[in-house]
């Protein structure tokens, strides 16, 4: 049976952990090898002036461990973060699949899960413009299962072949190694304006989806289509969601550069932080199902993984939910060491022919035998399943297990036949045997030439603010490159998806749209091709606009877990502090005193009150919200910082409220402007003299980005 709780409440994982956990309260020092160490302040000299002894084996042991702590980062999505959890199915999909932890939903599996930026190294901020990482592994009673994916549904390019162009490209530029975690340089864009088929993926990449409030606060897509099968051997193609119950919600870019630079680690602190507070994080696994007759039924090709389904043309069912519920307890061991593969999957599940999905099941293995340096990887705790292990592989650096018996091949008469296959009734994988007849043939269907129709899906699906926030980020990102050729060239492309967003471009660039993109259109083709024959494809999407696909729709009926700054000094009324606390923090929020100086301030009745945060140590972009109580604004209007403070939040497009006299703390902001001209302030998220519900209501929508029209950068 998959794992239930155990007694503490973990999963059949967590046990699994114990006997590798190490805890160093109430014990001896020791070597590695066991000995109990009585000085290790000092290394072995001859005499307390002499130079050291070669014999101080103490010594030697400790630094030589030291000067080999460091692994290979990985090659992308170096930075990253994880937690543990479990899922659990709604009901059994059997009808679907036969995958063993889909089918009861009372059985509770086991997860892992890192998310990541992709470009960036180890050390490189959180939010940067990038694609997030979203890699699952399932520890199920089948062995384990990862679903490796993105919070982007879709990718650069159409065949793995072109992964490595893709990856120098973003990267560093290779003289300089300049810059870091983004994708604002000559290669990336002159890479991408010679690829079509990026255009998609690029107007994901420039929307807000680019940057998350929070990685508890993001979609997750398995991309590429894979297949369900069922215990009659029935296949249906699928598509991986997840969906989070806190809604899909970014921060403004703005924001981003400021936490970049004020908290490189936000979105890290920000998960480990609500795990920690029982805030536990969680997303609904979606599935879109397409029958097998249905395979060619679409304007594009479901191999195709610069491409959707239009939510409006196969619904996501929602199956089951995963919890995060753990901080690992040892970032390396686990984090750092854990090894997803797409090609790690369990009977019920497999692949399609997707090309990009068919050269990630070559790399996943090869890049863990470089960065963890052995093929017994799989034998780290983190990376083992819940399950036996039995087979005749052998050796290699580091093997920890032990196998006993002489026959370590098969067949074999002296170990008795074992280990034995096991049939498919006994949960042998078997691969779905998809017909293929063709020839052996180095192309790309035409059925993937459609490059833009998606691309224009996305673009006419988002509202307002967010078109302009695509339009902004490729005018920064354009604004960056150094060459003009280049800069045309993605003009020319972004005239394709829409005239008038290349041309809003355009005018930032200080350049015209070219008359006709400059053609050939796809340099990604082979030296003998005749290009017209890789023209892009010109279709019409049958669907105009997609709900799903904006951010505006998303759910926005809760705080839970939104980090609201309460502005404060000597003075302030407390029991409007308490009121408000209470009733947010009732729903599922966290507050934070913040006041001019640390330490404890002296309240309007007289009570000590702890500070939380000084408005040195702290800033608006760390906060959803922020109140101003009454009671302290003779003191806060001579702090430039707590005028800042709100002047950003306003700016930000964030909800504040304020009572009595912290009013004319936003009279004092940028809030102003708003406050002369206008009679319906809470709709604009300014909630002045009001019970709390209407604060929490206005928090719920995240963010008024229709501020934005009037003022959108902070002073
Ligand atoms: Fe990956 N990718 N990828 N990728 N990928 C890696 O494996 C690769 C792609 C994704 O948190 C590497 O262990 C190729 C799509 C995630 O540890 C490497 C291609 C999607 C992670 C690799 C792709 C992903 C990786 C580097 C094109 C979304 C981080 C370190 C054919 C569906 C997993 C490692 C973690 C990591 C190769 C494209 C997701 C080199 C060749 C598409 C979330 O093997």
């Amino acid at each position: 049976m998959p794992s239930k709780p155990n007694a503490k409440g973990g999963t059949e994982k967590d046990k699994d952990l114990q006997p590798d956990i190490e805890v160093g309260a109430d014990q001896f020092m020791t070597t590695d090898q066991g000995v109990k160490i009585n000085d290790d302040q000092n290394s072995l000299k001859a005499g307390d002036r002499g130079p050291t002894l070669l014999e101080d084996f103490i010594l030697r042991e400790k630094i030589t461990h030291f000067d080999h702590e460091r692994i290979p980062e990985r090659v992308v999505h170096a930075r990253g973060t994880a937690a543990h959890g479990y899922f659990q199915v709604y009901e059994s999909m059997a009808k679907y699949t036969k995958a063993k932890f889909l089918q009861d939903s009372a059985a509770k599996t086991p997860v892992f899960v890192r998310f990541s930026t992709v470009a960036g190294f180890r050390g490189s901020t959180d939010l940067a413009r990038d694609v997030r990482g979203f890699a699952v592994k399932f520890y199920t009673e089948e062995g384990n299962f990862d679903l490796v994916g993105n919070n982007i549904p879709v990718f650069f390019i159409q065949d793995a072949i072109k992964f490595p162009d893709l990856i120098h490209a973003v990267k560093p530029e290779p003289h300089n190694e300049i810059p870091q975690a983004a994708s604002a340089h000559d290669t990336f864009w002159d890479f991408i304006s010679l690829m079509p088929e990026s255009m998609h993926m690029i107007m994901w990449v420039m929307s807000d989806r680019a940057i998350p409030r929070s990685l508890r606060m993001m979609e997750g897509f398995g991309v590429h289509t894979f297949r369900f099968v069922n215990e009659k051997d029935e296949a249906t193609f699928i598509k991986f969601h997840w969906k989070p119950l806190l809604g899909v919600h970014s921060v403004a870019w703005d924001e981003a550069l400021k936490i970049s630079g004020k908290d490189p680690d936000f979105h890290r602190r920000d998960l480990y932080e609500a795990i920690e507070n029982g805030a536990f994080p969680e997303w609904e696994l979606g599935v879109q199902i397409v029958p097998e007759k249905d395979e060619h039924k679409f304007e594009f090709d479901l191999l195709d993984p610069t491409k959707i389904i239009p939510e409006e043309l196969v619904p996501v069912q929602r199956i089951g939910k995963m919890t995060l519920n753990r901080n690992p307890d040892n970032f390396f061991a686990e984090t750092e060491q854990v090894a997803f593969h797409p090609g790690h999957i369990v009977p019920g599940i497999d692949f399609t022919n997707d090309p990009l999905l068919q050269g990630r099941l070559f790399s996943y293995l090869d890049t863990q035998l470089s960065r963890l340096g052995s093929p017994n990887f799989h034998e780290i705790p983190i990376n083992r399943p819940v399950v036996p292990v039995h087979n005749n592989q052998r050796d290699g650096h580091m093997r920890q297990t032990i196998n006993k018996g002489v026959a370590s091949y098969h067949p074999n008469s002296i170990g008795g036949g074992c280990p034995f296959q096991a049939k498919m009734a006994e949960g042998g994988f078997s691969s779905y045997g998809e017909r293929i007849d063709a020839k052996k043939i180095r192309e790309r269907s035409s059925s993937f030439f459609d490059h833009f129709s998606q691309a224009t899906l996305f673009f006419n699906s988002q509202s307002e603010p967010e078109k302009n926030h695509i339009i902004d980020a490729l005018r920064f990102e354009l604004g960056k490159v150094v060459r003009e050729e280049i800069r045309e060239r993605m003009l020319g492309l972004l005239s394709k998806i829409d005239k008038i967003l290349a041309e809003k471009v355009a005018a930032g660039l200080g350049l015209k749209v070219p008359a006709k993109p400059i053609e050939p259109m796809n340099h990604s083709m082979p030296a003998d091709a005749d290009p017209k024959k890789y023209q892009p494809k010109v279709i019409k999407s049958s669907i105009e606009r997609s709900e799903a696909l904006s951010m505006a729709n998303t759910i926005k009926n809760t705080i839970k877990s939104r980090q609201i700054a309460m502005l404060a000094a000597d003075g302030s009324d407390d029991k409007a502090i308490d009121k408000m606390k209470k009733a947010l923090e009732a729903e599922g929020a966290t507050t934070m005193i913040i006041a001019p100086r640390l330490g404890y301030l002296k309240t309007a009745s007289g009570k000590e009150m702890k500070i939380d945060q000084s408005f040195l140590t702290s800033s608006s972009v760390f906060f959803d919200a922020v109140y101003v109580p009454g009671g302290a604004s003779a003191t806060l209007l001579q702090e430039p910082d707590a005028i800042h403070f709100v002047t950003e939040a306003y700016r930000h497009c964030k909800a504040i409220a304020a009572d009595n006299d912290g009013v004319e703390l936003l009279e004092a902001s940028a809030a102003n402007s708003k406050m002369e001209d206008n009679d319906n302030l809470a709709q604009d998220g300014l909630i002045l003299n009001s019970p709390p519900e209407a604060f929490i209501k206005a928090i719920a929508q995240h963010r008024v980005w229709e501020r934005e029209k009037l003022h959108k950068v902070p002073a």
